[in-house]
């Protein structure tokens, strides 16, 4: 059969074909957990030179590395699961990635052609329990392969919808016996199956430009849609042009500089109270939101004064979030990057022709850094026993390698973390807030140290595994995943956790204070103390524990110097509240808004 370019090609098994669309995307680890009717694919895995198999205690646990190797590479990342449970276990995390919009290859297995629809054991087809349509609806193409022949036209498909617009997960389910049937394709090179334009609206471009430049307040609240598309120099680069001053939502912690002058910290969720202060003022008169969904955790409730006395211009690569909860003046959809290094284009060119940016934001008192910064600042200076969560991390800032890649869990450890920490440049935050499933954030800094690795494997430094990948997470995140920590051990995957031991779900105890009229859930504290560091042993990690101010700092320098994986046990006064704000009232069915 001829090729793309009209050679004649010789027969493969379907097997070698498929990996060589892995290595071909760059795709070069494959998380997962082997079994009988997905045996062939992993063994393929393991024997092929360019592609790595980490096997991992938990399905769950390999879509979240997956999961964690593309947010940090923005890269396609591989995971796998036999039929049956193994298939069903990956679809927590495969969830995670849909949400927030992360490219991933997941892969199941499936009983021979000939016995499907005759019960054979682990049959999950369509005439059975249908993984196929249980993948449905967290993935952007869900399919039974049908043919060997026909396996790459689906692969091509399924990587052309993961990494074009935006991105997302692809799955696919394989009977076992087609891996090693005969294929004749060679068309391997991406370019010939997916796009690599970026398209946007001129005319909208320059409106928005026009609005910007005439703003005397101008504003932009930055989103995870900026982070995807690797927008943060261009978001940087914008502010300064337009001396714009910017928000992120709590994904986008850290998309510009948090010490960064024009730098309002974090809309939303567990945010600061200049964000809060200036976006639902009535000061601003136009919003640039970029790559922003406008959803509950930013918007506290869809908070109709973010809108109120402003132009509204509104980014974003999927049209269905344009104008969902607010209405807008002008409408951009397309890539972050793309847009970005157009409007910049555009004001340049306006300024170079006359025009002055109109921000009168210079004749305001600069924003306020350091404690002052943060709603307790007191209890980030507290030498207090047992420990402030405010204290150790402002502890922790002061020993953050300067291109830190941060890592968080859900739960009230996460709101201290959006709240408390500076992400500064150079510096990434990452967090599944859109599912917001705890395990991601103890399991995906797996996928983003490895990633990371190799980045340094293969460059001049030579292989030296400098830890950069740190993880805050919780006891409840630590017990519900953490099995994941041996896999880290056994790969020597260079990632540090601090779990923050409340010895209980503290958000979901102070919550329920809130709402319950001041009576917590007492079932959620444990009826026996858990001792992180001493289960971080067992599994082969070195610990150390944290209890007093002061002590981080000299703690977390020796655990990343390991370059190894290590944990750090933090015991904390459990009985101050994380920032809950809205969300307990969301919990509690509120409609109410707070300002
Ligand atoms: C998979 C999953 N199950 C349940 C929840 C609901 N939930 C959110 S946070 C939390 C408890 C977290 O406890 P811990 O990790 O100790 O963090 P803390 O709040 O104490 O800081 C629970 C049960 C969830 N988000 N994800
Ligand atoms: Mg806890």
């Amino acid at each position: 059969m001829p090729d793309a370019s009209g050679s004649t090609v010789a027969l493969q098994r379907a097997l070698d074909v498929f990996l060589q669309y892995l290595v071909a995307e760059g795709a070069h680890v494959v998380f997962g957990v082997p079994g009988g009717l997905l045996h062939p694919f992993f063994e393929g895995v393991e024997r092929h030179p360019q592609l790595r198999l980490v096997v991992t205690k938990h399905e769950e646990g390999a879509a979240f590395m997956a999961d964690g190797y593309a947010r940090t590479t923005r890269k396609l990342a591989v995971c796998a699961g036999t039929a049956g449970p193994g298939a069903t276990n990956l679809l927590t995390g495969v969830s995670c990635a849909f949400a927030d919009g992360v490219p991933m290859l997941v892969l199941t297995g499936q009983v021979p052609s000939h016995a499907i629809g005759r019960g054979a054991a682990q049959e999950t087809a369509a005439t059975d329990m249908d993984i196929v349509g249980m993948f449905k609806p967290v993935t952007k193409y869900s399919a039974a392969v049908e043919s060997p022949e026909r396996l790459a036209q689906h692969l091509r498909r399924a990587l052309r919808l993961a990494l074009t617009g935006r991105p997302g997960p692809v799955h696919l389910n394989v009977p076992v016996d087609f891996w090693s049937k005969p294929a004749d394709e060679i068309w391997f090179d991406p370019k010939t199956y997916r796009p690599t334009t970026h398209l946007f609206d001129r005319t909208a471009v320059a409106a928005a430009a026009e609005k910007l430049l005439r703003a005397k307040k101008p504003t932009l609240l930055v989103g995870s849609g900026a982070v995807t598309s690797g927008a943060e120099e261009h978001v940087q680069t914008l502010a300064e042009l337009l001396q714009a001053r910017v928000a992120t939502s709590p994904r986008a912690k850290g998309a510009l500089a948090e010490d960064h002058p024009l730098s309002l910290g974090v809309l939303g969720f567990a945010g600061h109270k200049q964000a809060r202060q200036t976006l639902l003022g009535t000061d601003v008169d136009c919003l640039f939101t970029i790559g922003a969904s406008l959803n509950e955790t930013t918007t506290f409730n869809w908070n109709p004064s973010l809108r109120t006395g402003k132009t509204l211009i509104q980014l974003d690569i999927d049209a269905d979030r344009i104008g969902r909860s607010y209405p807008v003046d002008v409408a951009l959809v397309g890539d972050a990057q793309t847009i970005l290094v157009e409007l910049v284009y555009h004001i340049h060119r306006a300024i170079r022709e006359g025009a002055s940016p109109g921000s009168e934001w210079s004749n305001e008192p600069p924003l306020v850094r350091g404690h002052e910064r943060y709603d307790q600042p007191a209890l980030r200076t507290s030498d207090a026993i047992p420990l402030t969560p405010q204290r150790w991390r402002a502890d922790l800032q002061e020993a953050l390698p300067e291109d830190a890649i941060v890592f968080s869990d859900i739960g009230g450890h996460m709101l201290f973390n959006i709240h408390e920490l500076c992400v500064k440049k150079g510096q990434k935050f990452v967090i599944n807030l859109g599912f917001g499933s705890m395990g991601h954030g103890t399991c995906a800094p797996i996928g983003a140290a490895l990633a990371s690795k190799r980045a340094v494997a293969g460059s001049a430094e030579g292989g030296t595994a400098r830890t950069r990948v740190i993880s805050i997470i919780g006891d409840a995140c630590f017990t519900m995943n953490g099995m994941e920590l041996i896999t880290a051990a056994e790969y020597r995957v260079p990632v540090v956790w601090i779990v923050e031991n409340n010895q209980m779900h503290g958000i979901t105890w102070h919550g329920s204070k809130l709402v319950s009229g001041g009576r917590p859930m007492e079932s959620i504290r444990y009826q026996r103390p858990l001792e992180i560091a001493a289960i971080a042993r067992a599994m082969g990690l070195p610990a150390w524990v944290v209890d007093r101010p002061q002590q981080m700092q000299q703690v977390l320098s020796e655990a990343l110097s390991m370059g190894a994986p290590a944990l750090i046990e933090v015991r904390v006064d459990g009985s101050i509240s994380p920032p809950l704000g809205d969300r307990a009232k969301t919990v509690a069915g509120f409609k109410g808004h707070e300002t």
